[in-house]
């Protein structure tokens, strides 16, 4: 029995986790076992490495923030992700690896191929069944993220230059599993098309997802 592996990504404030709720809550209602995460956490150490990684005061170095990142990952997939997918559920994760390769490799210019091998360490080779990518512009999620009262964190108090490259890393990113959402829509919107994918891909392994309606 396998389960299936949902991720969502993006830059700052595109509506990631707004989206990510909503899928759970249709998938719930159809009647199937979903698992709700986001990275970095969902362990206590990896909820530490998350604290550490966003803390201004310990302004971590690009470099600890990759093992930091890397180390809450490996402690997820192993204790939360991997066993619930053994069990046959659906895991739905605010970010996991692509987050990675836009923040850590495209972001902070860290060297590639080392860091995807790092990467595949922490992971073991799991990898998603299906990504859904919100592109928005930078500036229309600072700026969500400013209207809903939400606290900067390290990364994102970081320099412009970071953002543009985080958010085209996102927009560039292509694979047989990856599908790209308008995140501009309104929320309602872009958990349609995203609702849309989802049947798409996974009707086969799951009936129930054959016959939702819209
Ligand atoms: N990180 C993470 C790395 O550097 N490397 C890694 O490998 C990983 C996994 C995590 C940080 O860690 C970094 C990236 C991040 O800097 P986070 O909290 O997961 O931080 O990421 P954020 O992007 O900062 O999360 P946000 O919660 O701010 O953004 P979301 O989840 O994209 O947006 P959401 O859904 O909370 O919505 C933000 C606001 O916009 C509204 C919502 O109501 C809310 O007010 N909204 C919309 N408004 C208009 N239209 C829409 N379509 C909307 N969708 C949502």
């Amino acid at each position: 029995m396998r389960g299936a592996f949902i991720v969502v990504e993006g830059p700052e404030g595109a509506g990631k986790t707004t989206l990510a709720t909503g899928l759970a809550r249709r998938l719930r209602d159809a009647g199937l076992a979903v698992r709700e995460v986001r990275e970095p956490g969902g362990t206590p150490l990896a909820e530490a490495a998350r604290r550490a990684a966003l803390d201004p005061v310990l302004a971590a170095t690009p470099v600890a923030e990759l093992f930091l990142m890397l180390a809450a990952r490996a402690d997820h997939v192993s204790k939360v992700i991997a066993p619930a997918l053994a069990a046959g559920d659906i895991i739905v994760s605010d970010r996991f690896e692509l987050s990675t390769e836009a923040y850590q490799i495209a972001g902070r210019q860290l060297p590639r191929d080392a860091v995807l091998e790092a990467n595949r360490i922490a992971t073991g080779g799991l990898t998603p069944d299906l990504t859904l990518v919100v592109d928005v512009p930078v500036d229309v999620g600072i700026a969500r993220q400013r209207n809903a009262g939400k606290a900067a964190d390290r990364i994102e108090r970081d320099g412009r230059g970071l953002h543009e490259r985080v958010a085209r890393a996102f927009e560039r990113a292509m694979g047989p599993s990856l599908v790209h959402l308008d995140g501009t829509r309104r929320p309602e919107d872009v958990e349609q098309a995203a609702w849309r994918v989802v049947c798409e891909r996974l009707g086969e392994q799951f009936p129930r997802l054959r016959v939702q309606p819209a």
